[in-house]
């Protein structure tokens, strides 16, 4: 896996006078089945979130609200992405380190997940991640 593999997503939006309808459906706007969804939110100025990869993890991350950035990682090259718009998301597939900074004011961050929540699917130490990408 490369940060080749990870791309934006541009979902469907439906504008009227009432304002815009986003919707995301497995498989057919994301390469996988949605298990688990969470969001990110009161991120206060400054902070940093992520500094881990995950083994077989697949999310769409979408800036709900506000702004914020992410680093992916692949073990040989990094790539910086912005992200700002509630109807793009990035889908991050597994084995890429990931940090998130530059949190705006009031942004939330939601993640589509493709498993529940188990740390035992995490790299959270850098020297393992690069270890395990280089065998
Ligand atoms: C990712 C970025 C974008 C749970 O109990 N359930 C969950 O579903 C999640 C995501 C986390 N947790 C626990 C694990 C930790 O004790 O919540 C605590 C904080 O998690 P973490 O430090 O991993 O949070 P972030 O914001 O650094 O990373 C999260 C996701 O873990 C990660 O998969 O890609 O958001």
């Amino acid at each position: 896996m490369s940060i080749a593999d990870c791309n934006l997503i541009d979902l469907p939006k439906i504008s009227d006078h009432r304002g815009n309808l986003t919707f995301v459906e497995s498989r057919i706007h994301i390469p996988f089945a949605i298990e688990r969804v969470y969001y990110l939110y009161d991120v206060p100025g400054g902070a940093e979130r992520g500094g881990h990869a995950h083994k077989e993890l697949c999310q769409l991350i979408v800036a709900m609200s506000g702004s914020f950035d992410i680093v992916l990682d692949d073990g040989k090259e990094k790539k910086r992405i912005h992200l700002n718009r509630s109807y793009t998301g990035l889908y991050v597939c597994p084995m890429i380190w990931r940090e998130m900074d530059n949190f705006s004011s009031g942004s939330v961050c939601m993640v589509l997940a493709s498993n529940r929540y188990d740390e035992a699917d995490y790299y959270r130490d850098y020297q393992d991640f690069l270890r395990a990408v280089e065998s």
